[in-house]
């Protein structure tokens, strides 16, 4: 690995070098937490040969990586270990089922235990003499049937799981259901299916209570939840999820609102997010959602770092008041990392004006702020908000025009003269009847290099008729920008390669391009510590 590393990140995680893709399996057993990851050890870029490696942590911030989990042995896996989760059985057994890519390239699904369950760490795995433990049926292709969920318990005693699939154009969650977890039998209907979107990846499901922000466990089914799945749709390399019941006795799951393909979807990110996957962790009864953002710069960029892939700060999720999104929000503990402080109360940002934070770290900062709103009357006027596509509105509104109520909010990794700036920002808008807050993260100008993929992402969301502040809370850490707004409403994460705006040189100011102004409640900016790392077994000699 090169010494100098600008884009490294200093609280995220990633391996010590090469490539990473999806989380996998995470899990909490018995005061330690899991990560599993798709990874390529031989190289920066994706590779023929992906394995599963392993990471443990005590506070899913400081990490300990291990040896590799699961690599290719036997013909049901011998080109490729691929996404996977895991379940925790009775006996508080873990186990964890998998994707081997056999030696016809097919891809089938196999299961794996730890070989010693004294072991704090779980580091050793071993496969099942009876893999693999399902083949692609009838229906789906066979290069097409992946990413197995955690499974779950249902009334009669047997284990249910889910898997993805594609057949033709239409994209399927398949599902098993097993009494031993190792004989798994073929639902004929799927669980879930959308026309013209191709296969569906990573599929996450899991019950959200109605009225708590804790988690709950993935088997619990009662009238005090709802359903959630999620799917990872390959062709638009988003994570959408739907809300809606699980019909247990038909085994489907039928969304209260159909996939439309547009914008109007809902996804947990609207930036770079994919093959994400949740857990319950009974130590604080939450459910936590990991999420892997790729780079946005060259493959040839990738090699030469050393590494390529990150995956966001762990978030709580849980079910917003309304009933009809997820909430969420970094975990608690990425607090424990932060040092110094800088805030500013009451301070009035007339339309047009910066206003510099200075004298911490901004290129690894965890920034909170609360603006306090004009009239929301005051708002550009929005004709038919169905119609908004909200990228292509952030595209154009970049956060050097202006608007009425807004963009106003932070101008992260800039450079002092701000020839590279990221603006995130909110606008509000009103139409008939209802007021909106259109969220944007801008990588227009994010970097002088123009060898980037420097996409705008952006988000619109009801808000309040009544709403008097909207917060705004980033995490910035040197390469990845994560926002998010309305307290957790919307989240948009972006990577970003400056070539002025590093170490000393980065700076963060607050901004506000609308002709009204708005004022700076509360904010709080926190330098943040270096995650610790640390190192065992041979994956490791970075
Ligand atoms: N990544 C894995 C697959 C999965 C895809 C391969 C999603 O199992 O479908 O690395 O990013």
């Amino acid at each position: 690995i090169p010494k100098e590393q600008p884009y490294r990140t200093s609280y995220h995680f990633q391996p010590p070098q090469n490539w990473m893709n999806d989380p996998n399996a995470p899990m909490y057993y018995k005061g330690v937490y899991h990560l599993f990851y798709q990874h390529n050890p031989l190289a920066a870029t994706f590779g023929d040969i992906i394995v599963w490696a392993h990471s443990v942590s005590y506070d899913l911030i400081n990490w300990i990586h291990l040896n590799i989990a699961l690599e290719p042995s036997g013909p049901y896996d011998i080109n490729s270990c691929w996404s996977g989760s895991a379940t925790i059985l009775p006996g508080e057994k873990p186990a964890i089922l998998y994707t081997g890519i056999d030696h016809y390239k097919n891809e089938v699904q196999n299961l794996a235990i730890p070989k010693n369950l004294t072991d704090a760490f779980l580091r050793e795995w071993e496969k099942h003499p009876q893999n693999p433990v399902m083949t692609p049926p009838t229906g789906v292709e066979e290069d097409n049937f992946r990413d197995p969920s955690t499974a779950w318990h249902g009334k009669d005693g047997k284990w249910r799981v889910i898997v993805g699939a594609q057949n033709g154009d239409e994209g399927k969650t398949i599902l098993y259901q097993s009494e031993d977890f190792v004989n798994w039998t073929v639902n004929p209907n799927p669980f879930f299916a959308t026309d013209n979107t191709g296969v569906c990846e990573c599929p996450d499901f899991f019950p959200v209570y109605i009225n708590s922000t804790n988690g709950v466990d993935t088997s619990v089914d009662n009238s005090s939840v709802r359903h959630v799945l999620k799917i990872s749709y390959l062709r638009k390399q988003h994570d959408y999820y739907f809300l809606g019941k699980y019909v247990s006795d038909k085994e489907n799951f039928v969304p209260d609102v159909e996939f439309t393909g547009t914008s109007k979807d809902l996804r947990f990110d609207y930036g770079k997010f994919y093959a994400s996957k949740s857990f319950f962790d009974y130590a604080k009864n939450r459910r936590i959602l990991w999420g892997w953002v790729n780079e946005s710069d060259s493959t040839q960029d990738d090699i030469e770092k050393g590494w390529a892939g990150l995956q966001t700060i762990p978030r709580k999720v849980w079910l917003d008041k309304s009933g009809k999104r997820l909430m969420q929000w970094p975990i608690e503990e990425i607090e424990n990392l932060r040092h110094k402080q800088i805030s500013i109360t009451g301070e009035k940002l007339e339309g047009g004006s910066t206003l510099e934070i200075s004298g911490i770290n901004v290129s690894q900062v965890d920034v909170e702020v609360l603006f306090e709103l004009p009239e929301l009357e005051s708002g550009d006027w929005l004709e038919d908000p169905s119609e908004v596509d909200p990228q292509l509105l952030c595209s154009k509104q970049h956060a050097s025009r202006s608007g009425k109520i807004g963009p106003f909010g932070l101008l992260a990794l800039a450079s002092k003269d701000l020839t590279e700036e990221t603006a995130v920002s909110f606008q509000i808008f009103r139409a008939s009847n209802r007021y909106l807050c259109l969220m944007c993260s801008d990588q227009s100008r994010s970097s002088l290099r123009n060898d980037l993929d420097k996409t705008t992402y952006g988000t619109i969301f009801d808000i309040d008729p009544n709403l008097k502040t909207i917060s705004l809370r980033t995490l910035i850490d040197k390469s990845i920008i994560e926002s998010f707004g309305d307290g957790g409403k919307a989240v948009i994460t972006s990577r970003v390669y400056p070539l002025l705006a590093i170490e000393k040189d980065a700076h963060l100011y607050v901004f506000n391009n609308g002709s009204q102004s708005v004022v700076i409640s509360k904010l709080n900016a926190w330098s943040m510590k270096q995650a610790e790392i640390g190192h065992e077994g041979n994956i490791n000699c970075a």
